[in-house]
């Protein structure tokens, strides 16, 4: 590993300084101290970077490429500060030039190329494939506006832009050289090849743009490596020639720089929904042709035979939303290298390998085939090749059952199923947890999985410690190197050496008072951005994720109202102080998740003003949840708020994170909380609610009726009527289609998922919760043993397993050699 110096790094900064802004360090504003800094420490990384690469081409590695259209990096500087073990060398450097890191840090805006979990899993594995030595790109787009800035005015969420690219990213290098073209739309023909003297299929008349990469450095832990995130940017590819005027294409040539324009300008920030808009589609195939093309270009640049390059390649595909790589492969195989179908269709499959991130109905694929031909006419005609050929191996695999194939189908009503199209091309299906996994082999995928049982499996999902702990909580972490060494920091199982620390009563004092100041910094970041006094002494039960139903914080919003009704009924009675913390962006679209954010906010407003509870319970709503505040909060929360109905979230990693910082976990026995409480036992941590095998009886029997349970419980009643009777807003209106979700459910089941029938329990497991953490030493071990049972969790576990048993590949050593 090379040193930093830091006398040179210091003057770098200056001379940064100086050259991009023509000033000193005294003179510089705090962005600008911020792009210097930037600058300089990737001066640092530049050299790893070209070795990285010079070793992964000496050894002619197997690479995965990771195909994905969210990548939620959050802020790089002090990531990369950390896992280059700068830190002190940096820090005082730093201080030395009269400045604060702190400061310097937050300046960066997040890059917040992703909507939730699933963006997010996507930045772990990057962390932890290079932490781990491992030979892979991350491709995605490089969205002008990223995942919109959430205000909150008068309780209601307002979207503004993200315009994260304002003051330029020092940390992206332009590639220009590596451009590739992108094709859309026209017709195909049919040419006779002069060269074979066979019939070639040839897309004529289209639009195309020019797709530009840039690449980001993504820096391993201490180890000399350097992989790259590439995300490229569409531009116009002749900018009005006198030819396209000459040929009357003016008409073409202007409509090529609005495609050019338009592509890469903005992220969808839907989060497990599909809004099948052309843009989406667009985005999609942009993105994947021109990863796709790359790639095998890259590979024939050192070696001669196109059939083998699933020896050295892999494209794993993010959800369904890449899923056209399979048929952009075909493509290229079969159109620009003539190799047969049957060859090509082995070779596509060796090569692609598929990730299911969810079960919900209204976040699976499917494109109208009217849209889909007219946009990419040749990937549609190799859709229906691949799906004709599909149908009669199920045809062949099951001759009597004629709903095989109207449920298994590629094509089917008009329809292109994403889902489908990548279960069939791929030799790998995976879910990203044990209970998930097995709900999409006994449900969801129940078809594909009896006709080819070997592709699928299961992949806990993971997350980085180096992010979510070491950056993100240094008093803890701190703490956790002082008993147990440093490890953990590449190899989490050795955090559970801290367990015998948990009868320490010494070392349970020292983690709750690490937990207590953690407290004091979050509240004071509250008190800065909401104006709202919290006390730290209180519990702070916290539930950040994206709003959509199927999370429930309606759930926990209608018990905060209803214990704020049972202490104004009992104002003696015993309770210990808390302070209900959310988070959340809910699609700009999405109606309902937005009034639900205007519930909390009008709870907040009632509650926290009222005298008489002598602010036994507050509510916070933290604006703009994202990457960067979220360190922040994890590592103060007490109680972690999981409380999907069961069977929803696929695996969460929120939970874990919470987790890995000594919060417990109140939540159902859903995703990846299955394996979290198998981790840290049941005794501590919080369960309660339906069961997904209960879930799924009732969505198939129907017999839940939430009237029933509105009718015999008075205080689930009572609160249900202060939706609309004036107590949370004078609008009576306001809250109307929040109580008939619940009670009516227009155009669906009313109260989909289940939160009246989970609300007893619930409300029940939150007494637990408030007995427990009264007793301080029985707490201080709860959470203690949750930090220590957290090893599995890690996201360079979850690589390993990909990286053994889908993409088999190989770890490189990365030595710095004067060369660089
Ligand atoms: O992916 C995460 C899981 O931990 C979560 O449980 C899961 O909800 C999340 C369409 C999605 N699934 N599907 C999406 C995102 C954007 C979009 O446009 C779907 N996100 C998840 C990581 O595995």
């Amino acid at each position: 590993m090379k040193e930093l110096n830091k006398e040179e790094f210091k003057s770098e900064v200056e001379d940064y300084v100086k050259v991009l802004f023509r000033k000193s360090i005294k003179e510089a504003d705090d962005q600008q101290i911020f792009q210097a800094v930037a600058y300089a420490v990737k001066d640092f990384i530049v050299d790893q970077w070209m070795a990285t690469h010079r070793t992964y081409e000496e050894k002619d590695v197997k690479t995965v490429y990771y195909l994905s259209m969210e990548f939620l990096m959050g802020r790089a500087l002090g990531n990369i500060i950390i896992n280059l073990k700068g830190n002190q060398a940096i820090k005082e450097a730093i201080e030395e030039l009269g400045l604060n890191l702190d400061v310097i840090e937050d300046q960066e805006p997040d890059a917040a190329l992703g909507n939730g979990g699933l963006g997010r899993l996507a930045a772990c594995f990057l962390d932890s494939l290079s932490t781990l030595g491992y030979a892979a790109y991350g491709c995605g787009i490089r969205y002008k506006y990223g995942m919109f800035k959430q205000v909150i005015e008068n309780g209601y969420q307002i979207e503004k832009p993200d315009d994260w690219l304002k003051y330029g990213n020092p940390f992206e290098i332009k590639r220009p050289e590596y451009a590739v073209e992108v094709k859309f739309g026209g017709y195909v023909s049919i040419k006779k090849d002069e060269e074979t003297g066979r019939n070639k299929f040839v897309q004529e008349n289209y639009q195309s743009v020019l797709a530009v990469p840039y690449d980001l450095p993504v820096v391993g832990y201490n180890n000399n490596v350097v992989n790259t995130l590439r995300i490229w940017d569409a531009e116009a590819i002749d900018t009005f020639n006198l030819d396209s005027f000459d040929k009357g294409d003016y008409q073409k040539a202007v409509e090529q720089q609005n495609l050019a324009r338009t592509i890469c300008e903005v992220l969808y920030p839907n989060d497990n929904h599909m809004a099948g808009k052309e843009l989406r589609l667009k985005q999609q195939y942009f993105f994947v042709s021109a990863s796709v093309q790359r790639a095998v270009m890259k590979y024939m640049e050192k070696h001669d035979d196109i059939r083998k390059i699933h020896e050295k390649v892999c494209f794993q595909l993010n959800d369904t939303h890449p899923t056209v790589a399979v048929a952009e492969l075909m493509r290229i195989l079969v159109d620009e290298y003539n190799i047969e179908w049957d060859e090509a269709w082995h070779i596509t499959n060796k090569t692609c390998a598929y990730t299911n991130h969810t079960i919900m109905s209204e976040a699976l694929e499917k494109w109208p085939l009217e849209l889909f031909s007219r946009l990419l006419p040749r990937i549609y005609q190799i859709i229906e090749e691949i799906n004709r050929r599909f149908v009669l191996d199920i045809q062949r695999a099951y001759p009597d059952d004629y709903g095989k194939v109207e449920r298994m189908a590629i094509i089917y009503d008009g329809q292109v199923k994403m889902a489908h199209l990548a279960i069939a091309a791929g030799f790998s299906v995976n879910g990203v947890a044990r209970l998930h996994t097995e709900i999409l082999k006994n449900q969801e995928l129940k078809d594909f999985y009896q006709m080819m049982p070997e592709k699928f499996n299961n992949k806990t999902n993971g997350i980085t410690q180096r992010r979510f702990l070491l950056h993100g909580n240094p008093l803890l972490a701190d703490f956790v190197t002082k008993k147990i060494g440093d490890d953990w920091i590449t190899d989490l199982k050795h955090i559970d050496e801290l367990s015998v620390y948990t009868d320490d009563e010494m070392s349970r004092k020292e983690f709750m008072n690490i937990k207590y100041q953690n407290k004091v910094r979050l509240a004071k970041y509250i008190k800065e951005h909401n104006g709202i006094e919290v006390n730290p002494r209180s519990i702070f039960d916290v539930q950040v994720k994206r709003l959509h139903e199927y999370k429930r914080q309606l759930l926990n919003i209608l018990h905060v109202m209803y214990l704020y009704n049972e202490l104004k009924k009992n104002p003696d009675k015993e309770f210990y102080p808390r302070t209900f913390i959310f988070g959340a962006k809910a699609s700009a679209g999405y109606h309902r998740a937005k009034s639900i954010i205007k519930l909390i906010n009008s709870v907040a407003d009632v509650v926290n003003n009222d005298k008489s509870i002598d602010g036994k319970i507050k509510v916070v709503f933290i604006e703009n949840y994202r990457v960067s505040n979220a360190e922040i909060i994890f590592a103060a929360a007490d109680v972690s708020e999981q409380i999907s109905t069961a069977s929803k979230e696929a695996s969460g990693t929120g939970n874990m994170k919470f987790m890995l910082n000594g919060a417990v976990t109140l939540g159902t026995m859903d995703g990846a909380n299955v394996e979290i409480v198998e981790e840290v036992g049941k005794e501590n941590a919080f369960i309660f609610g339906l069961s997904s095998d209960e879930v799924i009886a009732y969505e198939h029997n129907g017999q839940y009726n939430p009237r029933d349970i509105y009718n015999t419980d008075g205080d689930i009643r009572a609160v249900l009527t202060q939706l609309v009777d004036g107590t949370y807003s004078s609008n009576l209106d306001e809250f109307r289609d929040i109580y008939n979700s619940l009670l009516d459910g227009q155009g669906g089941r009313p109260d989909m998922y289940f939160i009246l029938k989970d609300f007893r329990s619930y409300a029940e497991a939150q007494e637990r919760v408030s007995a427990a953490y009264a007793d301080t030493a029985k707490w201080a071990k709860m959470a203690m043993l949750n930090t220590a049972k957290c090893g599995k969790f890690s996201s360079d576990r979850t690589i390993e397993e990909y990286a053994q048993e889908i993409w088999h590949l190989e770890k490189v050593k990365v030595e710095v050699t004067t060369e660089d």
